[in-house]
């Protein structure tokens, strides 16, 4: 086993983001990857395990029941780059399955160094798996993981838990084409998804009776405070859930209570709110089969396979660089 970390600092882009965001002239709104700092991957990895959100265990299920098929269907030798590893606990099954066959070097791409460190720990005894974790932004990491590779090394991408529905229609088909265009024709990528379901289920697991998804999403001005000084009163705000019925996405808003200011003095910024007014902090497309074919092809793919979870609606799907 090997294991090493490549580091970087996000400081000013974060500062640039929340400028831009809430001052944004409409809608103000905050980039979802700042949800997850340390406290916020901890929070992930609670509504994971929530009976209402089973996206997380459906992925798993998935991963499980169906990893060897997977790997045979891949060509040898691969080099394997995950996009935002997280705990790295699902992908366990495919590395065992690739370790079977033979030496593979595995490349966790995170922001977030705790996580990077906790996937390390996680998937550090896979025997034949070394371990070299980017602590970058996805396209990126990728496009270091690809300039490493030798001649010969296939590129297996791995982009699971269905954090493409979080990018915003059509920057899920912008960031698939970017994918495409670092790869080689016969690379492969197993894209995740969530699946078009009932919206009262949508409603149920977005917006869960203990409140861990609530307190992830405030977990996000909370970080603004800890980290730019801020001083938002987090009593002020509350979670939102609601589906857009036009985009087919689950958004998660924090609305303001009351008509408020607050000062983010590493930002230089001063905010007003008035009351009822919203940040949207995170929207989760829910896709149909048709439209993730589409959404491949127009990216440069070709779908290999699909394996569906019968619990909840959710896709692998296994896609070839054509
Ligand atoms: C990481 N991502 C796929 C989750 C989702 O369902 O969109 C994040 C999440 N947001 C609220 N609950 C979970």
């Amino acid at each position: 086993m090997v294991t090493q970390t490549i580091t970087a600092s996000y400081t000013s882009e974060f500062v640039a983001d929340v400028r831009a965001g809430l001052t944004h002239p409409s809608q103000k709104e905050l980039p979802s990857k700042y949800l997850y700092d340390d406290v916020g991957s901890a929070l992930f990895e609670v509504i994971s395990a929530l009976p209402e959100y089973g996206l997380t265990r459906a992925d798993e299920r998935l991963l499980r029941r169906h990893s060897q098929d997977i790997v045979a269907r891949l060509p040898s030798p691969v080099v394997v780059a995950e996009l935002g590893s997280g705990s790295g606990k699902k992908t366990r099954w495919i590395l065992e399955a690739l370790g079977n066959r033979q030496q593979t070097y595995y490349c966790p791409i995170e922001i977030s160094p705790t996580a990077l460190a906790m996937c390390q720990r996680e998937l550090g005894d896979i025997e034949a798996i070394s371990i070299v974790g980017f602590e970058r932004e996805y396209l990126d990491g990728l496009l270091e993981v690809a300039a490493r590779r030798e001649d010969g090394e296939h590129l297996l991408v791995l982009f699971l838990g269905s954090t493409i529905g979080n990018f915003d229609r059509p920057a899920d088909a912008k960031f698939l084409r970017e994918v495409r265009r670092i790869l080689r024709p016969g690379d492969s990528l197993l894209l995740g998804t969530d699946l078009e379901k009932p919206v009262p289920q949508l409603l149920d697991a977005y917006d869960d009776p203990l409140g861990v998804t609530a307190a992830f999403n405030l977990n996000l001005l909370a970080r603004i405070n800890r980290e730019l000084h801020a001083d938002f009163i987090l009593q002020q705000f509350e979670h939102v859930a609601r589906f857009n019925e036009e985009s087919g996405s689950m958004e998660m808003h924090l609305r303001s209570r009351c008509e408020q200011t607050v000062t983010i003095p590493r930002a230089n910024l001063s905010v007003t709110f008035l009351p009822d007014e919203t940040i949207w902090t995170e929207s989760s497309h829910k896709y149909s089969r048709h439209e993730l074919l589409q959404l491949a092809m127009a990216a440069g793919f070709r779908c290999e396979a699909q394996w569906m979870d019968d619990e909840w609606p959710f896709a692998e799907n296994l896609l070839i660089a054509a």
